[in-house]
Parts: structure tokens; sequence; C-alpha cells
């Protein structure tokens, strides 16, 4: 079973979409191991983003992300590190199609309300970063054996 990391941003937290979100992922038949809502400090954002380092948007991308409250998940499922990616659409919402949380949500690529690993090694490194391991649930889901064969 695979497990991704996945935030609200700031300006998701503020626009009221966490429940919108989460229940996206409910409903996919994704199961939610650990949440919490909390203000990154910059150098945790820095640490986080270290990958876009020399990104021209990084240093602001990096501010952003710490000036308010985001709620950080982790997702457990089959493929879900792709599945959730694919959820989430593109990047830029532009370019993000209808259904997707970005084609639905938003309209700016530095407001692009949700964070999610690209890749298991990634999703592996963000959750270490973002959660203890005492803060993530091991528990059986009665779906679980409806969502796959
Ligand atoms: P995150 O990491 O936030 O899920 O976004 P992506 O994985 O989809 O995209 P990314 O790492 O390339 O970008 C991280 C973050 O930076 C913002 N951003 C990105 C921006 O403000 N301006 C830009 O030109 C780009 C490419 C949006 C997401």
């Amino acid at each position: 079973m695979e497990r991704t990391f996945i935030a609200v941003k700031p300006d998701g937290v503020q626009r009221g979409l966490c429940g919108e979100i989460i229940k996206r992922f409910e409903r996919r038949g994704f199961r939610l191991v650990a949440a919490k809502l909390m203000r990154a400090s910059e150098e945790h954002m820095k640490t986080h983003y270290a990958d876009l380092k020399a990104a021209p948007f990084y240093a602001g991308l990096c501010q952003y992300m710490s000036s308010g409250p985001v709620f950080a998940m982790v997702w457990e499922g089959r493929r879900v590190v792709k599945l959730a990616r694919m959820m989430l659409g593109e990047t830029d919402p532009a370019e993000s199609k209808p259904g997707s949380v970005r084609g639905d949500l938003c309209v700016d690529i530095g407001r692009n309300v949700i964070h999610g690993s690209d890749t298991v090694e990634n999703a592996k490194r963000e959750i270490q970063l973002w959660f203890k391991a005492d803060e993530m649930l091991d528990y059986a889901s009665c779906a679980q054996a409806w969502l796959s064969e």
C-alpha cells in the first residue's frame, strides 16, 4: 500500500476548501492516515521545496507557504501518488482539466490551492519532513475489500 503527502496551501485553507479536498480523496477510495493544521516556518518550506532552490519563484513560494495555516495530510491507497497527482491537475491551473482540483478551484499558478508528492520517493521524504511516526495511524478500513480485487 502506497502513501502520499498532500497539503492544502494557505490560499486553500483561507478559501475554506479543506472539506472539498478531503471529500474528493475519500470518495476516490483513499484512506486518511494523518492530518494536522499547522503554520510551517519559512525554513521548513525551504527544506520542503529544496529541489526548486534555483527557481526564480523559490523565495516568494517559501514565504507564501509560511504566511498562513497549511492543512497537511497523509493519504494511503493503491497507486495513490500517481492518482493523487492526476486528481490535482497540472501545476498551472490554466493547463488543468475541469474535474481536477486545480481545474475546478483556482486560476493562478502562485495560488494553486494544493500540493501533492510527485514520486513515491519524494512522498517518503515529505511524509518524514511533515509528520512524526506516531502521528500516523494504522487501522483497517471496512471499505478496503471493496476497492481492489
Ligand atoms: P507543488 O509542489 O506545490 O505540488 O507543485 P507542483 O509539483 O505541481 O509544481 P512545482 O514543484 O514545479 O512547483 C512548486 C510550486 O511553485 C509554484 N510555482 C510554480 C510558481 O509559483 N510559479 C511557477 O512558475 C511554477 C512553475 C506552484 C507550485
